[in-house]
């Protein structure tokens, strides 16, 4: 093939593109700490193209994070992730307030599973009572929900207690005046850490919050310890919305067709 017939072949490769095609997914969060364990705030999620990056282990945290991390206040990541472009959609699994350990919240989000910055998943949440403790992703590419050839795979992941992030933001003192979900009354509160985020070493043996009762099973650093789990599921068009659908067609031509004979019988 010679250059030119690349180059029209290109254009016309192009010039096709893909239709958009909008879908529902749900997404849905289980608490899977046990009784008197760890809650979660309200989950933050993104869908993306890879290239939206939460946090990094190692570097400071960005404003968004903190905000979740340390109050479970997902605005500013939320802006953040409008503003970048790379994403298609997001959300917050806001329906029950704080997640309660065997506690389920889950939505359902419209999303182009055309659009290539459907591809990727995020998350983030804090984890609560804490100074600013949280968990999400830190590969922006850890979660492909549509493959390669186009196909939707979703997601299905536990996160472990091992897995329980230190935003690096503010010193984890668990004092109940700076710590949400103890006593804390007022966002951004606590003594700044001007840390960077790492793996959380675990809350204080027989500190404010593992020696209160309701948080005996809040030590993630247990064995085996789950946080949560996610899933990113396809919702399956109903057969019967398929057959409205279809009729609903039939009757929209019949009625084109009616009006084209009024149409000609007027001229
Ligand atoms: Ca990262
Ligand atoms: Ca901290």
């Amino acid at each position: 093939m010679n250059s030119m017939k690349r180059g029209i072949l290109a254009i016309a490769l192009a010039s096709v593109g893909v239709a958009a095609h909008a879908v529902d997914f749900r997404v849905s969060i289980t608490n899977m700490a046990p009784n008197n364990g760890t809650y979660l705030t309200p989950m933050w999620f993104g869908f993306h193209d890879g290239s939206f990056d939460t946090f990094s282990v190692g570097s400071a945290a960005s404003m968004g994070l903190e905000r979740i991390a340390e109050d479970g206040n997902p605005s500013v990541i939320g802006a953040d992730f409008m503003a970048s472009g790379a994403g298609s959609g997001s959300g917050v699994l806001s329906g029950i307030g704080p997640i309660a350990p065997g506690q389920s919240t889950s939505m359902v989000i419209t999303i182009d599973e055309n659009d290539p910055r459907s591809n990727y998943f995020s998350f983030l949440s804090m984890v609560i009572p804490s100074n600013d403790a949280f968990i999400g992703n830190e590969n922006p590419l850890a979660h492909r929900v549509i493959n390669e050839n186009g196909q939707f795979v979703g997601a299905d992941f536990i996160v472990l207690g091992s897995q329980v992030m230190d935003a690096g933001t503010e010193v984890n003192d668990e004092i109940p005046m700076n710590t949400a979900f103890l006593g804390q009354m007022m966002p951004d509160t606590g003594t700044p850490e001007g840390g960077v985020v790492g793996f959380h070493q675990g809350f204080m043996p027989g500190g404010n919050i593992l020696g209160n009762p309701m948080f005996s099973g809040a030590d993630f650093t247990a064995q085996d310890y789950q946080v949560a789990r996610i899933t990113v599921e396809a919702v399956p068009e109903p057969a019967t919305m398929a057959i409205i659908g279809l009729a609903g067609a039939a009757l929209a031509a019949r009625r084109r067709k009616k009006s084209i004979v009024e149409t000609n019988s007027t001229c």
